[in-house]
Parts: structure tokens; C-alpha cells; sequence
């Protein structure tokens, strides 16, 4: 006999594997129930590595899993094949992007097969075919059409390296762009976006059905991302403007302590209020903005920087009191936060107050935050006197002294028809009062801002659009699409500020389609997020040329039951995906809101404590570990290393260990010597009930994701049925034969190449991925139970019923725990024990 050899193994099963098809799910007539399992599809750049042999192994588990119990599985894969690193490469290499993307697509592809993952080869999809991209142009012109698409002239996030403007969520914390690391800086331009603000109180309710589903922390991550505020919109009458201006406040409770207004030094308003005001102030004003133009968001929003700002010249009157209150402008204002002004109170914000003691403007404090709120009477201790002992003294309400903002919750002072309200009180009644008054209203704010979506880069789709001559917007006729990207024939990639696309003579320049007089193109092409948003659907219906997907595919399969893919997508994707699917359900093309009901993020493939990266020297590469270990032993090796969500560091796990194991999981099924037909009830039943245990957790273990609880199990099964076969009843033996299909089925999970082979040895034609879970026998998975004799001296005192696998240590315990020898033993000390579990302690006395 040959031993295990998983080279052997890889070259026997995957040409038969391939001829079986064993995980099409598009049979109309397959009448299982079913199941979506998606794992994140991949970006197509250079060949697959150890990250995405951890995602793929995880995903393929739950995909494979829910085949065993009966479903009809979609487990589709495809490539997000647009983006920037196709086009640097192209740039370095001076080769057409589709080359370096169809390349890298094709050697992932043969990468995945040899991988064993059980995708449905039939619905692949890649982002950058015109066949899929035709869709991304349909899915932006139905959201033109019903004003979720729209054109703004805003400070932009512009990365300088890779000139294209980026939307906020691909600006990291520190400021820099995700992609290229450079500083990003603000720029004013006219470009594409999507109301996604919009959706946000439905982006932020319905991540309650998502508890419990999805990892709380992605939940929270996405809360605080869109960041709703609750509080009131006031409006402020501004001396010599006809408009009033509006500001957004969530302490609308300290209207009577404003004593200044700030609006942000890059917003409209503060150029139009300037306007009109002396040169000095005027002079001073383009100083300052310069100066704020050139700090990045994250500097502005850093409370511990100086306060800096100038006074434009203007007052506003407050609503409440009539008070005339001087405007300034000041960069700790956002210009495209609320509504880029804010009514200072001094007194109760402490960016305000720091403002305030910078420029000597007066404060005002108008809750007392030393006041008891619960309205309770202190009880007072006494002294001997009898006298009350009064407590120390409380802290001073004076912030312009202390240089601390009473930020607390007390009585309202100083507020006339407010005073002696709590704050949530106060807040209740000024809005009451400012509604009936018409000079402001209940209001809500989010940090989320609308989805930019232009990028002036080559390798994207086009956007749809036609510039007439005068500037309409017309969109490309239905039956124009897909506007095709041109071929990069003499155009010039390197990135420049401006598309690629517009120096594209012959393809910018057309013809109005509504009165035929000459118009160009939109230059721009769309952020590939937009690609990944929806492509979950596309999967469905992948072929259809006649539409973006077929709704009724939609019914039988979406959403998603179970997303599979990396915590890195916690935001971005995420959200855009929740986000265009709420707009196809208002479309009336989904009968669903959420798009993935179910989320698992797997951790890092570390080495050493840190991530890979060829800079580092650290880098693993998946083909070395799949030369040497062969494929089942890595991918057992990524389920077995520890809970999903965890990092995995590839320095401390064993893949020469799991290649042990499947060896010695393997060989149980040359040790078999009975026939597929024999009867299970004849074997041993000790191997029998360990063998039912399993069946009846793992499913449990599985659904839980407890991948690695399972491995080690299955590890104790093959160790038990080794022993069976050496030295118990031996090869011949039913429970043998049943215990090695169970493993071989169970194996197929995380080593399919390994089960295949061992099922086969058992007798059985391909596949075993077609094979069905088994059901544990409820017979045997009641605990048996064993008779200890106890002995005194020799004598039986007491017969206990115990497990079979009680310790001797507990069994000792039970036995001195007896009243009967607690009896016989009296007051005589004794001498010796002898346990021998689970049958016998034997006590002596003497
Ligand atoms: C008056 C006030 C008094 C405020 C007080 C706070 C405390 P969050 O919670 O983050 O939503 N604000 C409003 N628009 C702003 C902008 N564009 N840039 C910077 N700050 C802005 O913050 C809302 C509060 O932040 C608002 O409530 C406003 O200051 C300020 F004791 O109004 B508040």
C-alpha cells in the first residue's frame, strides 16, 4: 500500500472534481431548502496569499457545512477587477491594465481550484467586464433619475499622489490616504455624489436587526461612522442679511449663555459675511483661511491646539434674548458639520471656552452644575454639638477662571423662563418654545457625509453621463450602455488631476442624444465600491444581459445568509452595500433592507506578532506552504489554529502537524475491512457513542463557528478508532467502519482532499461533499453508567453508580464521601487507598 501522500491526493481528485461539479446551485429543479454563503470576493492582485487561504478555508467550512445538512448551497466567486493598483502597475510596466488584471485574475483562479474552495464555477463574475459594469451604469442612472445621484461643487478630499479625489471613509485617522499614504489636502471641485445622508436614520435603526448576528464591534463601528447627534436647529437673525442663519446645537438648553457666533472659516457663509465688511478685516480673513487650508482635518478637530480665529465684523441677535453677539470664524468650526456655524456658550463647551479666554469674549453660565437635579433633600450628617457637618466646599461656577467647561447636569440660572429646570427639562421646553416662536425645531445631525463617487482615474466605470453644451446633465440613453471604456491606446494614465478619459477625443466627444448638437462625456469614472456594493446580487443571475440581476433569483436566495471576509471592510463596504441595497428595496427591485444577514470577520495571518509585508522579510508565501504541506494541511491548519475572529501567527501553528493528523486519519481507511453494508448495531459501543457524540456537537460547534472545537474533536475520534482498530475489536469491527465515515465526513469540511480519498477507500463513488450529515442515535448518547464496589478492609461496604469515566481522584471522593464507610471506618485512622476508576476504592485501616 502507498502511504499518504497529498500530492497523490491532489492530482487524483481535482481532475474528477472538476468533471463532477459537485457545487452548481443553479438546478431549477433541486428542491432543497436553501443557503447563500458568500465569502468577500478578491482583488486581483498578484497571485493568492496566506489571508485569503484563511478567508476562503473559513468560508468553504460553513459553505461545505450546510451542503452536509441538506441545502442547496450558493457559493459563488468572482474579482472587484477595477481599482487603482491595476492602473499603477500598467503605468510602471506600460501595459494595459487588462492585461495585468485578467493575468493576475486567471493565476488566482487556478490558485482557488487547487485550493479546493467549492465555489460554483458557473456564476464567476468580474467587476471590470463590460457585461458587469453595464449595471453599475444602470444601478447610477436609476438613482440620477430619482435625485440619489447628484453634482456638488465642494471641498473635496484630494489624495496628491494618485491625483484623484478620495470619499471621507478612505481617509485614514491620521489624515492620509488608505491607498497611497500621502497627506491627504482639501481641494474645491465639482463632482458626482450619493445621498447616502439620506439613509442614515435607516443605515443606523436597522443595525438593530443585526445584533447578535453580526460582530458588535463592526455593529458600533458603523453607529459611530454615520454618528447621529440629536439636539436643535436655531436660527440666528444676522444684522444687514436678509436670511437668518441656522445653527445646529445638541444644548439647545444653553441658548441664554451664547455670547458669540463661529462659523468655519471655508464655508460660504463666512466668504458672504466677509464680504461686506472692512478691508483690515477682509485682509485678515484670506490670511486666516490660507492658513487653515493648509491643516488637515484631523489638526482641526484636535481640541488640545491652540485656539485660533478672527472676528468677521458682523453680529447676530439671539433668538431667545435679543442679545447682538459678535461673529467669528474659527477653524475648530467644520464647515460640512450641522451647518458650519455654531452658537458658542462659553460657560458649558469647552472648545468654546478655550476660544473664549483666547480672545477675551465674555462667559456666561447658565446651569448651575452645582445644584442637586434629583430634587432629593441632602441628608446631613451631625457632629457631638448636633450641629450638621456641611460638606466641603463645592467648586466655584466660574469656567473663565478655572479654564474648565461646567459640562455636568444641574439647575438652569441666569435663563429667564428656564430657570430651575434640569438640563433634559430645559432642553424639552426651549425647543417647545423656539418651535412655537418659528425661530428654530427639533433637529438631528450625522457625522456621515454623502458618498463621493467621482475619481479621476482610468480603470473604473464610466459615468453615464452627457455635458451639454449648456451644462445640462443628460443621462446616456438605456439602450447606449455600457459606455465602454476606451482602449488605452495613446492615452496617458499617469495621474495628472484630470480623467485620463477627457483626452479620449474620439470617446468624450458625441452628440447631445436630446437635440443632436455637439456635447462630451463625463470624464470621471465611478469609486469602485460602487462595483462591490451590489455585486452579492449579480451572483444570482450572473449571464443575464437583459438586466442587473433577476429578482426572482432575489426571492429565492438574498440575502445573504452568511458573509464571510475581513474586519477591514467593517465601514466602507459594509455600509455601502446596506446602503444600496435600501435604495434597489425603494426601487422596488428587492424585497429585503439588509444585505447580509449573517457576518463573520476572520482575523490576520501574522508572523512573528506582526503582518506580513515583503518590506518587513516577513513574508509567507501560500505556494511555499502549499509545496510543502499540501493544501488540506493548511487549510486544516487555519481552521484549527483558535477561534476565527482571532489573529492567527503562522509562527506559532504546526501545518507539519496537521499533515500528521490527516496521515493517520487517512490510513484508518486502508484499516477498514468491512463492507459498506454491514450493520452498524454490531460494533463496539464505547467507539459507537463517541462516534454519535460528535455527530450530535459538531453541527452545533459549527454554527457557532467553533471550527477549532471541532478539528480537536475529530482528532480524538481517529485516536479512538486507531485504538479499536490496534488493540480492541480491530478493523473488522462495525463501529470501525462507521467511525471512519463519520470522519471522512466530517474531514471533508477542512481537508476535502483527504475525505475524498478516504471515502472512496470505503466504497463509495464521489463526492463525499455530497454526502449527507448523519444523525447522532439518541440511544447512544445516553451516559452510560458503571457499578464501584467500595471496600472496607476488604469488606464491601457501599456499590456507587458512577460515569465510566470518572477520575480516580472524584471517585475517591464519592467513596469516603459514603455514609455506609464513613460508618465502618469510625474513628480508626486510615492507612492506605487504592482506587482503581471506575470500579474499585479500597480502603484499609490498619
Ligand atoms: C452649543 C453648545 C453648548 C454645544 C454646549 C455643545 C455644548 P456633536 O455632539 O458632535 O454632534 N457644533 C455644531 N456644528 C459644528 C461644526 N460644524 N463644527 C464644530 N462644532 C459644531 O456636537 C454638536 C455640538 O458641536 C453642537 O452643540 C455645537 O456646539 C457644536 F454646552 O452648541 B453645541
Amino acid at each position: 500500500v502507498q502511504g499518504y501522500d497529498f500530492r497523490r491526493l491532489q492530482e487524483r481528485w481535482l481532475p474528477v472534481w472538476d468533471e463532477l461539479q459537485p457545487f452548481r446551485s443553479g438546478d431549477p429543479a433541486d428542491t432543497r431548502p436553501r443557503k447563500y454563503v458568500l465569502d468577500m470576493f478578491p482583488y486581483p492582485s498578484g497571485d493568492l496569499h496566506m489571508g485569503h487561504a484563511e478567508a476562503y478555508a473559513l468560508g468553504d467550512v460553513i459553505a461545505r457545512y450546510w451542503r452536509l445538512q441538506g441545502f442547496n448551497v450558493l457559493h459563488p466567486i468572482g474579482w472587484d477587477s477595477f481599482g487603482l493598483p491595476a492602473e499603477n502597475a500598467a503605468i510602471k510596466r506600460g501595459i494595459d491594465p487588462r492585461k495585468w488584471t485578467y493575468d493576475n485574475i486567471d493565476q488566482q483562479k487556478q490558485s482557488m481550484r487547487r485550493y479546493a474552495t467549492s465555489f460554483d464555477w458557473d456564476r464567476v463574475l468580474h467587476t471590470s467586464d463590460p457585461e458587469y459594469y453595464k449595471w453599475n451604469q444602470w444601478l447610477f442612472l436609476e438613482m440620477f433619475k430619482k435625485g440619489l445621484a447628484y453634482r456638488k461643487d465642494s471641498w473635496v478630499n484630494w489624495d496628491p499622489v494618485d491625483q484623484t479625489v478620495l470619499a471621507n471613509e478612505q481617509v485614514l485617522p491620521d489624515g492620509t490616504s488608505e491607498r497611497s499614504g500621502a497627506v491627504v489636502v482639501k481641494r474645491k471641485k465639482t463632482q458626482w455624489y450619493l445621498r447616502i445622508t439620506d439613509y442614515a436614520d435607516r443605515l443606523l435603526d436597522d443595525l438593530n436587526q443585526l445584533e447578535g448576528s453580526w460582530p458588535s464591534k463592526v455593529i458600533s463601528m458603523q453607529r459611530n461612522w454615520i454618528g447621529r447627534s440629536r439636539g436643535a436647529d436655531v436660527d440666528f437673525v444676522i444684522e444687514g442679511r436678509a436670511d437668518k442663519v441656522t445653527v445646529f446645537t445638541t444644548r439647545p438648553d444653553t441658548l441664554y449663555g451664547v455670547t458669540f457666533m463661529v462659523v468655519a472659516p471655508d464655508s460660504d457663509l463666512a466668504a458672504e459675511l466677509v464680504a461686506g465688511a472692512d478691508p483690515e478685516v477682509r485682509m485678515a480673513f484670506q490670511d486666516y483661511l490660507e492658513q487653515v487650508q493648509k491643516s488637515t482635518e484631523i489638526e482641526r478637530q484636535d481640541a488640545t491646539r491652540d485656539k485660533t480665529g478672527v472676528p468677521l465684523g458682523r453680529f447676530a441677535i439671539n433668538p431667545v434674548n435679543g442679545e447682538r453677539i459678535p461673529i467669528w470664524t474659527a477653524d475648530y468650526v467644520l464647515a460640512d458639520y450641522g451647518h458650519g456655524a455654531v452658537m458658542a456658550v462659553p460657560a458649558h463647551d469647552q472648545r468654546d471656552l478655550d476660544f473664549a479666554r483666547a480672545f477675551g469674549l465674555p462667559v456666561r453660565v447658565v446651569l448651575d452644575t452645582n445644584a442637586p437635579v434629583t430634587g432629593a433633600v441632602p441628608v446631613l450628617e451631625l457632629d457631638e454639638n448636633g450641629q450638621a457637618i456641611l460638606p466641603d466646599e463645592l467648586p466655584p461656577l466660574d469656567p473663565a477662571a478655572t479654564g474648565k467647561a461646567l459640562v455636568g447636569d444641574g439647575r438652569m440660572i441666569n435663563s429667564g423662563p428656564l430657570d430651575g429646570l434640569s438640563k433634559s427639562n430645559a432642553i424639552k421646553k426651549i425647543i417647545e418654545q423656539l418651535e412655537a416662536a418659528g425661530t428654530g425645531r427639533a433637529a438631528k445631525t450625522y457625522r456621515l457625509r454623502d458618498w463621493l463617487i467621482s475619481r479621476q482615474r482610468y480603470w473604473g466605470t464610466p459615468i453615464p453621463i452627457i455635458h451639454g453644451e449648456n451644462g445640462e446633465l443628460i443621462p446616456v440613453p438605456d439602450d447606449q450602455l455600457p459606455v465602454l471604456l476606451p482602449p488605452t491606446d495613446g492615452l496617458d494614465l499617469q495621474p495628472r488631476g484630470q480623467s485620463p478619459l477627457g483626452a479620449a477625443e474620439d470617446w468624450v466627444t458625441v452628440t447631445n442624444p436630446v437635440d443632436g448638437t455637439p456635447a462630451r462625456r463625463d470624464p470621471d469614472t465611478m469609486d469602485t465600491f460602487v462595483d462591490s456594493s451590489w455585486y452579492f446580487l449579480r451572483f444570482l443571475s450572473p449571464n443575464d444581459d437583459s438586466r442587473a440581476f433577476d429578482p426572482r433569483e432575489a426571492d429565492k436566495w438574498a440575502p445573504v445568509d452568511q458573509y464571510v471576509g475581513g474586519v477591514t471592510h467593517a465601514i466602507l463596504h459594509l455600509l455601502y452595500a446596506r446602503f444600496i441595497t435600501k435604495v434597489l428595496f425603494d426601487l422596488g427591485y428587492v424585497s429585503f433592507t439588509e444585505p447580509f444577514s449573517a457576518l463573520l470577520n476572520q482575523g490576520m495571518v501574522l508572523m512573528d506578532g506582526s503582518a506580513m509585508s515583503k518590506s518587513k522579510g516577513n513574508l509567507v508565501r501560500l505556494s511555499d506552504q502549499l509545496d510543502e504541506h499540501g493544501v488540506d494541511a493548511v487549510r486544516l491548519t487555519m481552521a484549527f489554529a483558535g477561534p476565527p475572529e482571532d489573529d492567527i501567527d503562522w509562527a506559532d501553528v504546526s501545518p507539519a502537524g496537521s499533515a500528521k493528523f490527516l496521515a493517520r486519519a487517512w490510513r484508518l481507511a486502508g484499516d477498514v475491512t468491512s463492507s459498506p453494508e454491514i450493520e452498524w448495531k454490531t460494533g463496539d459501543v464505547a467507539l459507537r457513542r463517541q462516534t454519535h457524540r460528535f455527530l450530535a456537537e459538531a453541527p452545533g460547534l459549527i454554527e457557532s463557528f467553533k471550527f477549532n472545537v471541532v478539528v480537536a474533536r475529530l482528532m480524538e475520534l481517529v485516536n479512538a478508532t486507531r485504538k479499536t482498530i490496534d488493540s480492541g475489536p480491530g478493523g473488522g469491527d462495525a463501529a470501525v467502519r462507521e467511525a471512519t465515515e463519520v470522519i471522512a465526513v466530517g474531514l471533508s469540511l477542512f481537508a476535502p482532499y483527504t475525505a475524498e480519498d478516504m471515502w472512496a477507500t470505503l466504497g463509495y463513488a464521489p463526492s463525499v461533499a455530497q454526502a449527507l450529515w448523519r444523525k447522532a442515535d439518541p440511544a447512544l448518547l445516553i451516559e452510560e453508567s458503571v457499578t464501584a464496589v467500595v471496600q472496607v478492609d476488604g469488606k464491601v461496604r457501599d456499590r456507587l453508580t458512577v460515569s465510566p469515566k470518572i477520575d480516580s481522584a472524584e471517585l475517591e471522593r464519592l467513596a469516603r464521601a459514603s455514609a455506609a464507610v464513613i460508618r465502618s471506618i469510625g474513628d480508626q485512622p486510615v492507612t492506605g487507598v487504592i482506587v482503581r476508576a471506575p470500579r474499585l476504592v479500597n480502603i484499609t485501616t490498619r
